[in-house]
């Protein structure tokens, strides 16, 4: 059914429902939203987890005291509701101090600094009990080519999430790291800018196994990319860690939308990958499904929620809708039509080398290119009609 339970894994970003409409050009629409308030009603409103930034939860200038008593009341809050903080993830792009970077600040101090308050949030996380540890380098980046060696700031980016993986591992804290990826925005150009950047990326590091990646729906679309396409390259290598769902129409400014609400047709092509793990079976994916977004700045608190429950709703319809589409028979003969389960063939035969298919005939020498389809075509079209028919509910 289309009513979230805490079974469905929803969790929002304290930062997202707590959005209060600033922009570039306007000031807030909203008043601060409370934890307290905030882990009220999305428990309330069927969701499991609540995520946020250290300075999401305290003011980046906050005393020891006050960061304490805003921690007990979130625990109490938790406590109170059953919910849990599957995620959290640190600020180091919204002070001043962090107009060059974090971790690839041209300054030092400045990396120094980042490290430290990452390392102090870190064990917040544990202490929570979350299972991923997100890294949004929104800062790090440039809008000069001149002023930023990348190889450098590739190379400190290293040593600094090196360091925090040695630092989970000899603490014993059951937690992962999870890169998001985004082209640009604040910064002219951002470091890791796509999930195929921070996928190889994390190749490179010395407990890669510790590396995954935190997609976001509109990071990919806003680079012109299929997201679909990223998440299954993601679960294909085992490093989908998190995800972040929202909406995007088109490459232009983040707009964080409600999923959903943005390219609908490869919103229905994840929510069928997530859920079923492609056509042909293949990883599903079993973690969070955590909104990214932002309640336009025209809403007012009752917008708001209405907005939040629009994400969950989506993503629960698409899941019958992606549902519906594999049961009907008409479907499963179109995909077969299409030669869909074929790609899931080996190419080579069982103990075939070069030198069998050197000597197969018949997949070159006989192979006539020109006359081997005949005229025949894969009726791809009729299956992208099939799938829009079941996702606008005419089937
Ligand atoms: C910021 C960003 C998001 C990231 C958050 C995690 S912060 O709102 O726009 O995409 O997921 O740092
Ligand atoms: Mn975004
Ligand atoms: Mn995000
Ligand atoms: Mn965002």
């Amino acid at each position: 059914s289309a009513t979230p339970t805490r079974e469905d894994k929803f969790s929002f970003g304290l930062w997202t429902i707590g959005w209060v409409g600033q922009d570039q050009f306007g000031g807030p629409s909203r008043a601060p939203l409370d934890v307290v308030e905030a882990v009220n009603k999305l428990s309330e409103i069927g969701a499991y987890g609540l995520t946020f930034h250290d300075n999401d939860l305290f003011p980046f200038e906050a005393t020891d005291g006050e960061r304490t008593k805003q921690i007990e009341r979130l625990k109490a809050a938790l406590e109170d509701t059953g919910l849990v903080i599957p995620m959290v993830t640190t600020n180091l792009f919204s002070h001043p101090v962090f107009k060059d970077g974090g971790f690839t600040s041209n300054d030092r101090a400045v990396r120094r600094f980042s490290i430290r308050k990452v390392l102090r949030n870190i064990d917040l996380a544990a202490e929570l009990g979350a299972k991923t540890f997100v890294m949004w380098g929104g800062r790090e980046g440039s809008e000069y080519d001149t002023a930023k060696d990348v190889q450098a700031a590739l190379e400190r980016y290293r040593e600094a999430v090196n360091l925090l993986a040695d630092y989970v591992t000899d603490k014993g804290y059951d937690l992962r790291f999870a890169i998001e990826p985004k082209p640009n925005e604040p910064r002219g150009d951002i470091l890791l800018p796509t999930l195929g950047h921070a996928l190889a990326f994390i190749e490179t590091l010395e407990r890669s196994e510790l590396f995954g990646i935190n997609p976001e729906t509109g990071h990919e679309q806003m680079a012109g990319l299929n997201f679909t396409h990223g998440i299954a390259q993601a679960l294909y290598q085992g490093k989908l860690f998190h995800i972040d769902l929202n909406g995007q129409r088109s490459i232009k400014f983040d707009q964080d939308l409600v999923f959903g609400h943005g390219d609908l047709q490869n919103a229905f092509s994840l929510v069928d990958l997530l859920e079923n793990g492609g056509p042909n079976g293949g990883p599903a994916y079993d973690g969070p499904r955590h909104f990214d977004y932002k309640p336009s700045r025209t809403e007012d608190y009752d917008g708001v929620w209405e907005s939040a429950k629009a994400n969950m709703r989506m993503y629960l319809l698409l899941k019958e809708r992606a549902k519906a589409f594999r049961a009907d028979p008409e479907v499963q003969e179109a995909l077969a039509a299409a030669r869909v389960p074929e790609l899931s063939q080996p190419t080579l035969n069982d103990g075939e080398g070069y030198r069998e298919i050197l000597a197969d005939q018949s997949a070159y020498e006989n192979f006539d290119a020109d006359v081997y389809f005949n005229g025949k075509g894969f009726g791809f079209v009729r299956l992208q009609q099939l799938m829009l028919e079941h996702l606008m509910g005419a089937r």
